[in-house]
């Protein structure tokens, strides 16, 4: 009785696949597939589509910057990639700012960090708050290059929660270094590169 209502599950869970393969299995074979198989259905219901963005970095601030940033969403997290170019060796702050508008010659027009949690400008993950786009400060070596690579769960690519979705916003790149304190922005100075994420 068992067994046939097993293999029946069984069957029917697999009605996609086909169950012409699964005749000959003993209830351990056959339960053990069945669990792996129910977990295999998990996984494909969790996982959505990859997205990927690609930003392109413009010079703001009379600048040499270029650069590259990519947004992947994948299991979702989503994870950046940055490679900038053309800025003075040293730290360098790096923020998602809340307006798709890099149309200002200093990047003012992209507005403040994009803070839709209105929490404080703080370093990322800091217990006492951060901003949603208080990406940090990052590494340029001597030739003027530097990357940036972080993962996070605390943003989406194109969402329907607007305290995740980074689609609308843009990335900001400043001449200084973010001092995780000074409110609002971290004191990050002049910006000199700009790139707004869309799809
Ligand atoms: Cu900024
Ligand atoms: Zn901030």
């Amino acid at each position: 009785m068992k067994r046939i209502s097993l293999s029946l599950v069984f069957c029917a869970s697999l009605f996609i696949i086909g169950c012409k393969n699964d005749k000959k299995e003993n209830d351990t074979e056959n339960a053990a597939e069945t669990e792996m198989n129910s977990e295999m259905d998990n996984s494909m219901e969790k996982e959505e589509e990859t997205k990927e963005i690609t930003v392109s970095l413009e010079p703001k601030s009379g600048s040499d910057l270029g650069g590259e940033v990519t947004f992947t969403q994948e299991d979702g997290k989503v994870t950046m990639e940055a490679t900038i170019t053309g800025l003075a060796e040293g730290q360098h702050a790096i923020h998602i700012h809340q307006k798709a508008d890099c149309s200002a010659e200093d990047g003012t027009s992209a507005g403040g960090h994009w803070n839709p949690t209105n929490e404080k400008h703080g370093k990322w993950g800091d217990a006492e708050g951060y901003h949603k786009g208080d990406i940090g400060n990052f590494e340029v070596d001597a030739n003027g290059e530097g990357t940036v690579s972080m993962t996070t769960d605390d943003w989406c690519i194109g969402c329907d929660d607007e305290n995740k979705n980074i689609v609308g916003k843009a990335i900001i790149v400043h001449d200084g270094v973010d001092d995780y304190t000074s409110q609002p922005s971290g004191a990050a100075g002049t910006r000199v590169g700009c790139g707004v994420i869309k799809m």
